[in-house]
């Protein structure tokens, strides 16, 4: 059987930060780039504690992948993962496994939904990674990176993802984990943007705080009447992770600085169409999306 091929299609900070660990640790990696890309070499550097490595990885246009592809791994934001799965679509292999890793909920179903016949699996991940310059990646945060089947065969992604040093573990119920993120994200992401704040800000800026609260209560209705239950309620647990990452800068006020789409639909958005499936008000939740629609390239 030939050896596995990987291609990281979305090679931004997350991508370069997996394609890059996985071509160190000796896989064979190709990176995907926007149509028309020339067929090239890319010295890529990865940066974790005080080490450097640069590598050197193929890449070429999403339009012209190479042939012999055995897995994707899909690492766009939510927003343009189905419109880019579906550029690939046509020329994936039969039977190529793809790994979809979007923030949110939604992207992982459209996805899937995009490549019948294909197995895929979504992973939820707390992995932390920017890039210093296009080439260059910094892997700020160690995580894991929790993997569950959602379409076709359960690929053992994390035979490829742990000899390459990223933490990884099998779970059977993903859509437990990215509801459970997506929460946290729903009352804190917003709330940094519209308070301007790192995230530990939302637990002192009063106005945040009772923001907080609200929205949470909402999101426990609505993930309760969608089938999800937790012990802790989502303003508690995002309060907690808050605190744990109080100094940084959350991704949707880093996008939104940055003048970059916000993942606004897959996050909020998603709060939304919940509650309107499951006939739970969600005004405070409406109130935040307006607002940030307002304000912000959410892309509609
Ligand atoms: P990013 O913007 O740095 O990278 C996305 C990349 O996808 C960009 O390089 C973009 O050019 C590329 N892309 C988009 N459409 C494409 C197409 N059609 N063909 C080829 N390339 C295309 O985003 P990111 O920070 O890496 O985040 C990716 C996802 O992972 C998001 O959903 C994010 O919420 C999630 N996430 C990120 C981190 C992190 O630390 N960066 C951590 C956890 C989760
Ligand atoms: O996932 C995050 C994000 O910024 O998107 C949190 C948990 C809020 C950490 O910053």
């Amino acid at each position: 059987m030939a050896a596995p091929r990987i291609a990281i299609l979305g090679a931004g900070s997350l991508g370069l930060l997996f394609g890059a660990s996985l071509a160190a640790s000796g896989q064979s990696v190709h990176l995907l780039r926007r149509p028309g890309h020339r067929p090239t070499e890319e010295r890529i550097r990865l940066e974790r504690g005080g080490e450097r490595r640069e590598l050197s990885l193929p890449a070429s246009g999403i339009d012209s992948p190479p042939p012999d592809l055995s897995h994707v791994i899909l690492c766009t934001k939510a927003h343009d993962a189905a419109p880019a799965i579906r550029q690939l679509a046509p020329a994936l292999p039969p039977g190529a496994a793809v790994l979809t890793l979007q923030n949110g909920l939604g992207s992982q179903d459209a996805v899937a939904a995009a490549l019948p016949g294909h197995p895929v699996s979504a992973g939820c991940t707390t992995e932390g990674a920017w890039r210093r310059d296009a080439r260059t990646v910094v892997h700020a945060g160690i995580g894991v990176t929790r993997i569950g089947p959602l379409q076709g065969d359960d690929v053992d992604w994390c035979q490829r993802l742990g000899p390459a040093g990223l933490g990884c573990e099998p779970v059977p119920d993903i859509r437990r984990w990215l509801v459970d993120k997506l929460r946290v994200n729903a009352l804190l992401n917003p709330l940094t943007v519209l308070h301007d704040c790192r995230n530990g800000g939302v637990l002192e800026i009063p106005g945040a705080r009772a923001a907080l609260e609200s929205l949470g209560a909402e999101a426990d209705a609505v993930l309760a009447a969608a089938g999800y239950r937790f012990a802790e309620g989502a303003a508690a647990r995002t309060a907690a992770v808050a605190r744990a990452t109080a100094d940084n800068v959350s991704s949707m006020l880093q996008d939104y600085r940055a003048g970059r789409r916000l993942e606004l639909d897959a996050i909020t958005g998603a709060i939304l169409t919940l509650g309107a499936r499951h006939g739970i008000a969600t005004p405070e939740h409406q109130r935040i999306y307006d607002t940030l629609r307002g304000l912000a390239a959410v892309g509609r």
